[in-house]
């Protein structure tokens, strides 16, 4: 981020902190983050609600009702609450999710009446209007770094251990273990300040890349046996079909992050991962980059988006087969 925009995101980061700390201790604020959460998602949002309730407020989280085994040690689980509970007087705050389309299904059905008062996040192309109010900074390593500086921008906030881990384990696992190229000075100082407050980051090491149950090596397997490699090595493309996860008793989540397996290989530049996990559900896409290649502006054409080294897309009534070629398609004429 250049040094303008740093100076406007700063102030829009104060401004937002003081609007929040202004906020009536009677109003329900309830925190969503996009479909299908991952790391960031958990421990942003429920970073934020314990940030929150340490100051007073009276904060909940939506759009999950149980944690994925590895994030099962994560507290605040008691203040998540059921889409139909939902209030149009809840002030909404939707984390690492830019719009609509990204917000849990039910969600999207009930926010015309809601609306989103807030939104943060750190993926490109965010949408004026979504929300409110928005803190957006495309450079940010994960939405859990920018809810951390927003926490410590509001000065009644308590940090304890347990706000902490969810932040680190947004951090840690959208920056790959403090390793992609998203990882700023910033994201270390903010790893400190965690630490500091008593992170376990052995343990949470161990319980999230360290306890995958087997069945999920063995999808792992079936992928690696269907990578195929083109233009010289540069593009690699695997795939995992409905049959694949039916085999191996597995659902769409335990594939999350298998796109670094392809992304691991010597030489790729561009590594997709292609999946369907049921017959009937969209086929999904995720995409890794190297420089110069632009993963947001691939994933685009086929409706999709994120960030410029790692994005994605879903899509509808298409077979696996047909989306594998028109990819390949796509990263081959690049
Ligand atoms: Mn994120």
């Amino acid at each position: 981020m250049n040094k303008e925009n740093n100076a406007m995101f700063l102030e829009q980061l104060k401004r937002i902190a003081t609007y929040l700390d202004g906020l009536d201790p009677a109003t329900r604020i309830v925190i969503s983050a996009h479909i299908h959460p991952d790391g960031d998602a958990y421990g942003s949002m429920l970073g934020l609600c314990l940030g929150l309730r340490s100051q007073g407020f009276n904060a909940f989280c939506t759009g999950f009702s149980e944690l994925r085994p590895e994030y099962a040690f994560l507290q605040g689980m008691e203040y998540v609450i059921s889409h139909e509970e939902l209030q149009e007087s809840d002030f909404l705050i939707v984390l690492d999710c830019n719009g609509v389309k990204r917000l849990p299904e039910q969600l999207q059905e009930s926010f015309p009446k809601i609306g989103v008062a807030l939104c943060i996040d750190h993926h490109m192309g965010y949408k004026e209007g979504f929300a409110q109010e928005a803190l957006i900074d495309e450079g940010a390593a994960a939405t859990s770094e920018l809810v951390y500086q927003l926490l410590a921008a509001m000065p009644r906030t308590k940090f304890d251990a347990a706000i902490a881990e969810a932040l680190w384990v947004g951090i840690v696992t959208d920056t790959g273990r403090y390793a992609y190229s998203c990882t700023s000075p910033l994201t270390l100082e903010v790893g400190a300040k965690l630490l500091a407050e008593g992170v376990r980051s052995e343990y949470i090491n161990e319980q999230v890349y360290g306890s995958q149950p087997l069945k999920r090596l063995k999808l792992q397997q079936r992928l690696i046996s269907s990578i195929t490699v083109e233009a010289q090595g540069k593009i690699a493309i695997g795939f995992l079909t409905s049959e694949d996860f039916a085999a191996e008793g597995c659902v769409g989540s335990d594939s999350e992050n298998f796109v670094d397996v392809v992304r691991s290989i010597r030489g790729v530049e561009m590594a997709a991962f292609i999946r369907q996990p049921e017959p009937s559900a969209p086929v999904n896409i995720s995409l890794r980059t190297k420089e110069p290649y632009d993963a947001a502006a691939i994933c685009a054409k086929l409706g999709g988006g994120g960030h410029i080294r790692a994005a994605g897309a879903s899509i509808n009534g298409a077979t696996l087969d047909e989306v594998c070629a028109q990819l390949r398609d796509i990263l081959c004429s690049l």
